[in-house]
């Protein structure tokens, strides 16, 4: 079973420390993994460099095998971290891939919402989620490059119908352009594991069912499924 890390904070000596300045028990950081995959092109690495640098990269650099990031937030007043795992959407640079899905704690799986064929290929994406990621990893929907809505192709009640036909555990349209709904991702991320801590995910194996998120109830800021 995998997971989620605690790193408990050290001093310059090495020596255990209370990271909350003796103000409140010392607590230890948690470490989630997360994994973004989609066709190439809709925005992966645009997204990730958003969230952790807070601006925007007009020109398209593909990815070859896969970039990271990380995003840090607080669980119930605790440190949490993302380690979030961008990767190649080119088929030709897609053969390492299936390792970063080990242990994933989520998957980030993006369509751009002004590419009809990157939501069409969403449901082979799946089957890939199903044959390589761990049994309970969460899985997030995005559509991508919001900003961009005089060039929709796909409309949002189309999206969010499909994340709740599969059971997906978010549904979020985002803008890495402008910043829309990036942020509110990564925490809505972040709250589904810090409510789910404790359910650990298993090693990977084939063929099983995603994990659902809580039916009819929309998680804080965004829509869900
Ligand atoms: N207008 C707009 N353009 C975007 C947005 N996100 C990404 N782009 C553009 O789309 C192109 C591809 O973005 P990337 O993030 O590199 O795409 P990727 O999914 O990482 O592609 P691969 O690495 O090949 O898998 C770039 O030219 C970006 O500037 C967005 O939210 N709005
Ligand atoms: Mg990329």
């Amino acid at each position: 079973m995998v997971e989620a890390v605690a790193i408990t904070p050290k001093t310059e000596e090495g020596s255990e420390k209370d990271s909350s300045a003796g103000t409140e028990p010392s607590q230890s950081e948690l470490l989630f993994k997360v994994v973004i995959i989609g066709e190439s092109g809709v925005g992966k690495s645009c997204l990730l460099y958003r969230a952790t640098s807070g601006s925007f990269r007009e020109t398209y650099e593909v990815t070859i095998g896969a970039a990271f990031g990380s995003f840090t937030s607080r669980c119930n007043g605790r440190p949490v971290k993302l380690q979030i795992w961008d990767t190649a959407g080119q088929e030709n640079f897609r053969s390492m891939v299936h390792v970063f899905y080990k242990g994933a704690h989520t998957v980030i799986l993006v369509y751009d919402i002004t590419r009809r064929d990157s939501f069409e290929r969403l449901e082979d994406w799946l089957t890939e989620i199903m044959e390589n990621a761990s049994a309970g990893a969460k899985v997030a929907l995005v559509g991508s490059q919001k900003d961009r809505e005089d060039m929709r192709e796909v409309a949002t009640e189309v999206g969010e119908a499909f994340a709740r036909k599969h059971g997906l555990a978010a549904f979020l349209e985002t803008s890495a352009k402008t910043g829309e709904g990036i942020t509110e991702l990564f925490e809505q991320i972040v709250s589904l594991l810090c409510a789910d801590r404790g359910t650990a995910v298993a090693p990977t194996k084939k063929k099983k069912r995603l994990v659902k998120g809580k039916k009819g109830k929309r998680a804080a800021g965004g829509k869900c499924c």
